[in-house]
């Protein structure tokens, strides 16, 4: 999709601070940054939300949380915790309309995220 902010960093058109890539997903930081770490994971394939998944592909995707989650341990080995989140539609908060599952890294009481 031409106009997407997610399509342009999968196709390297707008930067990124790269954290996991493979030939299905790429994981990026978040640029709000809730907690340090805080990640977005999305198909490179352009898929809208949770309910235009082709089925093997959403198996695929949510299958590389475990991966990602790994890695940010590995990056920040003072994270206490991880929160995963995935919006689905405006009322449910999404705001880039090409799915993306956020990790949230959680530093025991230190972190500003509640
Ligand atoms: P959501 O509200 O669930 O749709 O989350 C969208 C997230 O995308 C939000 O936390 C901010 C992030 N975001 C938006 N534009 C950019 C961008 O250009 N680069 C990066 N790294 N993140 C972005």
């Amino acid at each position: 999709m031409t106009d997407c902010i997610f399509c342009k960093i999968v196709n390297q058109e707008i930067p990124s601070y790269k954290v996991y890539e493979d030939d299905t997903v790429y994981a990026f930081l978040d640029i709000t940054q809730v907690t340090k770490g805080h990640t977005l994971l999305v198909p490179k394939e352009h898929v809208t939300d949770i309910f235009e998944y082709e089925p093997t592909l959403a198996g695929e995707v949510f299958a590389r949380v475990p991966k990602v989650a790994r890695a940010l341990e590995k990056a920040f080995p003072e994270m206490d915790g991880l929160n995963i989140i995935n919006n689905n539609k405006e009322l449910a908060y999404q705001s880039v309309f090409h799915s993306h599952i956020h990790l949230i890294p959680r530093y025991g009481k230190t972190d500003d995220f509640s």
